[in-house]
């Protein structure tokens, strides 16, 4: 086992320091700098039209993306846990809203989706990448967490070692991702009640210990699917902006507020 992580301190402490080999302005309003070649992903394409050769978004810049998707500011979100834990499931569930039963997507996986949001009145940009195989090995690309501006951890609560491993999980992102990445802790799958191992009570402990916002998700119902995407990119727009005229977004009190409890059937 790996020694235990100090508490996350990468949000909600207004701390802008960065790593040194990660970028030197606020990540959220900056894209983090990148100069290294991305490295080629087996089975994957390139980013599409709406990101430029350097495989980077623009916030800021108003775009007219290969779906006509205009948007005020853009961001990166990578999906990252173990492989089977419904990744591509809750990307699939946000964008089209449709659920993905059986075992072929686990071997299919997918490269990014982008989806526009309304928040506030600013259209925000998520373009959310899927870690499409490489979670296997938890050998994700190490230049893929540097590039990321928010990171959604997922567990599967009818996956024991799923929720073990978030620990690990956590070594990698504090090692490669900027300093203040926006890190949510989700436990996915509430829809199997049945097959529940890890409590609600444990996902809520191991999220205060690092000092993330948590919430259990269900990509075949949908439950707080959308609620999460909302809530990293309602963090995001206001990192972005210079000199916030609103009260501070406060991501732990809007997951607590808005999030759902699964109806049924606590073990
Ligand atoms: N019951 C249930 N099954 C799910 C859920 N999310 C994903 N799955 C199933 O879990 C398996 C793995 O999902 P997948 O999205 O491929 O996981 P990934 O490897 O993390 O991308 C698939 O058979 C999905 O149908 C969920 O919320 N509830
Ligand atoms: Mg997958």
């Amino acid at each position: 086992m790996p020694p235990p992580l100090p508490p996350w301190d990468g949000f909600g402490s207004g701390k802008k320091t960065l790593k040194s080999k990660g970028a030197s302005a606020p990540a959220a309003s900056a894209i983090p700098a990148s100069n290294e070649p991305r490295p080629a992903r087996p089975g994957t394409a390139r980013p599409g039209p709406q990101v430029p050769p350097n495989g980077l978004l623009q916030p800021g810049r108003p775009s007219l993306g290969g779906g006509g998707d205009f948007y005020d500011v853009a961001f990166k979100v990578m999906l990252v846990g173990d492989s089977g834990v419904g990744k591509t499931c809750l990307l699939v569930r946000f964008k089209d809203g449709a659920f993905l039963a059986g075992t072929f997507i686990s071997t299919v996986g997918i490269d990014f989706r982008n989806k526009v949001l309304d928040v506030d009145g600013m259209k925000v940009k998520l373009q959310i990448w899927d870690t499409a195989g490489q979670e296997r090995f938890r050998s994700v690309t190490h230049a893929y967490y540097r590039d990321a501006h928010a990171l959604l951890l997922l567990y599967d609560v009818t996956n024991k070692a799923s929720f073990d491993n978030i620990q690990a999980w956590l070594t990698e992102i504090q090692e490669y991702a900027q300093h203040d990445v926006v890190l949510m802790l989700l436990g996915n799958k509430v829809d199997s009640t049945q097959e529940r191992v890890v409590k609600r009570e444990d996902g809520e402990k191991l999220a205060k210990e690092y000092g993330l916002p948590f919430m259990e998700t269900s990509a075949k119902t949908g439950l707080n699917v959308d609620l999460a995407f909302t809530a990293i990119a309602k963090e995001l727009k206001q990192r972005s902006m210079k000199a916030p005229s609103e009260p501070r977004f406060q991501l732990h009190d809007y997951v607590k507020r808005e999030g759902r409890v699964s109806s049924c059937c606590r073990p």
